[in-house]
């Protein structure tokens, strides 16, 4: 209800907010309705990075300093709408990392839980708890939160992909920690392959959970395995008019999401599909594996093409139109949201 007053009741109001504040005190009626909007309105802004712009910008600053130096050699994707804050939507961080040749970034650990999306270069890996993988186009490669994490790139190519991690929510609990390893590489005590052969197969060891607590065991799903699911899935069933063909990796311990704070799923859609709008309260992060066409964000139309990054902030109505068969590879804080009861996601009628 709207109530209206006249100066001198505003001014007595005014008055006695003024001697709250020596007590650190201050009436929540004059903030209630920002504070408990009727629905979610997103500070971050819908956003597209072209990869076309972003490569040779990345590429150059391998000239400009060693992956020693830069301890972390990333270009960081910022939301127009927070400059200087490394976030891309709300809660998420994303950049795009280059390793050049004979590189290697030095092993660290740290509490916020990172993933990678492979998108150029040959003979990349990363080394994860004693375990090293190679890393090709479209791979989808964790790093668990508090893992010791290594790269290098023994190929003759610079090496890029996006990263994503949960900095941003694990700094709104002020519970970020980081820790040196004592070499720049992690001691390398099982043979390559070792996580998919014995996690990722339709198979699990007979006893014990995950080596890596709430995450999933399994540190490479390779695109290979992924892209054939995709195609293969989307034979099968009808396509979902909102969703495409959509699968999300999942953690063989328990069926659940991969990683316990960023959910991540993979879209195929069609050539020449339009699909219905959707929207949900988690900000998304997506990667064009393949493909091209557009994106409508709340009122905004972005187009891409492979390898473009887009923010897509909660609860703002999305659909893409595909002009060619697009592979969408989404990340967000759905898991988060999930898990404290109010992940919630609504379909316009297609
Ligand atoms: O590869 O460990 O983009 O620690 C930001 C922080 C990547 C990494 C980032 C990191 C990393």
């Amino acid at each position: 209800m709207q109530h209206s007053v006249d100066e001198t009741t505003r001014s007595k109001r005014q008055e006695f907010y003024d001697r709250l504040k020596p007590h650190d005190l201050a009436p929540l009626w004059e903030v209630m309705k920002g504070m408990l909007p009727p629905e979610p309105s997103s500070k971050a802004l819908p956003h597209r990075w072209r990869y076309q712009d972003i490569r040779p910008l990345v590429i150059e600053s391998g000239s400009l300093l060693t992956a020693e130096e830069a301890e972390r050699r990333v270009l960081v994707l910022e939301n127009p709408a927070f400059p200087g804050q490394s976030r891309a939507t709300s809660t998420l961080y994303a950049g795009i990392q280059v390793i050049m040749p004979g590189e290697t970034a030095p092993a660290h650990r740290h509490t916020p839980s990172a993933l990678r999306f492979m998108l150029e270069g040959e003979g990349a890996y990363t080394a994860v708890g004693g375990e090293r993988t190679k890393m090709s186009f479209g791979d989808f490669v964790i790093t668990p939160a508090w893992a010791y994490h290594d790269h290098g790139n023994e190929g003759s190519d610079p090496a890029v992909w996006l990263d994503g991690l949960d900095v941003p929510m694990i700094a709104f609990f002020e519970a970020v920690f980081r820790e040196d390893y004592n070499d720049d590489r992690q001691e390398i005590m099982r043979p390559e392959g070792d996580s998919l052969a014995r996690f990722g197969s339709g198979l699990l060891p007979l006893s014990g959970g995950s080596r890596y607590g709430l995450t999933t065991p399994i540190f490479n799903y390779p695109y290979e395995r992924t892209r054939e699911a995709l195609y293969k899935a989307s034979r099968g069933e009808a396509v979902d008019p909102h969703l495409g063909t959509t699968l999300r990796y999942a953690n063989p311990m328990d069926g659940g999401w991969t990683m316990p704070t960023m959910s991540a799923w993979v879209t195929l859609i069609p050539r020449d599909m339009e699909t219905a709008r959707i929207r949900s309260t988690d900000g998304i992060i997506m990667c064009i594996a393949e493909g091209s066409g557009t994106i409508t964000v709340g009122d905004k139309v972005l187009d891409f093409s492979p390898r473009d990054v887009i923010a897509v902030p909660g609860w703002k109505w999305r659909s893409f139109k595909a002009s060619e068969d697009c592979v969408v590879f989404c990340f967000s804080d759905r898991v988060a949201q999930e898990k404290l009861g109010y992940f919630c996601e609504d379909r316009a009628r297609p």
